[in-house]
């Protein structure tokens, strides 16, 4: 049992900070830390609402339902095809050039060739993909990374294998796209949908880290765990801030994965000084302009 975590490692309110801070749960303190940043600059908060309304695509979209999650037509957004066919071939070939060097690392493409790279950029960026997690999110997001990692059969390191939410925000989107084909035992990613994590989360007072899977089946039902396995070239948008979530349980297959990350303005991550190497042009629509602004780094 390689992903068996053995003591809980995660935070719980009830640990620490004044009492009365202590009943206060994990989404409504990001709700309260956000609050404050768009107070301080509310802004940006405001162009960013309208500009979705304005610029926003206005042909049919796929839709992320409030539970958090959807599969994505990938070959039918626009750069989604010839993204896939580029970075199907490359990240197969650097796989097996770091196997033949008997080295393993889970990043297999650097994230300066993956900012640089205008296939992703042209996806990334568009207004289909901006659009869409800007519905969601209720406004144009920020756009904060591409990660490309490859996951070694019975490799404990190569992602996160626990369950946990990300807190960068008080929602996310992040879009995977599979490189590989991904069955059960090539690591997916499983999650439990929206409102059965937001009980786990109430319940427990959870913070922050990983929580063994005994522990979160205390008190969500194990059949809600959705597997997300899929062929190569096949993608989901997922909000890792209100699904719990785990992946990378490579048990008995590789896994090569793309990750792009979006939140709001008014996040909490600090912008990689990769994403100044992003190709960007005169004719760049408003939504990529506004997606390539981060609250710290303007
Ligand atoms: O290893 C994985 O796929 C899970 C990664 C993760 O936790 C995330 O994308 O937020
Ligand atoms: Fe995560």
């Amino acid at each position: 049992m390689m992903y068996r975590l053995q003591e809980s490692q995660a935070l719980y309110t009830s640990r620490g900070g004044y009492p009365l801070w202590r009943r206060v749960p994990l989404d409504v303190r990001l709700k309260l830390k956000k609050l404050a940043m768009i107070m301080r600059r509310p802004l940006p908060h405001l162009e960013r609402r309208r500009a979705l309304r304005r610029y926003g695509v206005k042909t049919p979209l796929p839709t992320i339902p409030e539970a958090g999650f959807a599969w994505l037509p990938v070959g039918d957004l626009s750069g989604g095809r010839q993204l896939v066919d580029r970075w199907t071939e490359i990240a197969g070939r650097r796989k097996a050039e770091m196997e033949a060097s008997g080295e393993y690392s889970r990043v297999i493409v650097p994230v300066e060739e993956l900012a640089a790279d205008r296939s992703i950029a042209d996806f990334a960026l568009s207004d289909d993909v901006i659009t869409m997690i800007g519905r969601y999110l209720g406004t144009v997001p920020t756009y904060l990374s591409a990660s490309l990692w490859w996951g070694r059969r019975h490799e404990r390191h190569a992602g996160s294998p626990f369950f946990h939410f990300d807190s960068l925000d008080t929602g996310c989107v992040r879009i995977y796209i599979y490189l590989s084909d991904v069955g059960e035992g090539a690591g997916p990613l499983s999650f439990i949908p929206r409102q059965q994590s937001h009980h786990y989360m109430r319940r427990t007072g959870y913070l922050g880290n990983a929580i063994p899977d005994e522990e979160v089946f205390k008190y969500v039902d194990s059949k809600h765990v959705v597997v997300a396995t899929g062929r190569a070239g096949s993608g989901f948008a997922i909000d890792t801030t209100r699904c719990l979530h785990y992946g990378s349980r490579c048990t008995d297959d590789d896994r090569l994965a793309m990750i792009l990350s979006y939140a709001s303005y008014y996040n909490s991550e600090q912008p990689d000084d990769c994403l100044k190497l992003v190709p960007t042009g005169p004719q760049d629509r408003p939504l990529k302009r506004l997606a390539l602004r981060h609250l710290n780094r303007p």
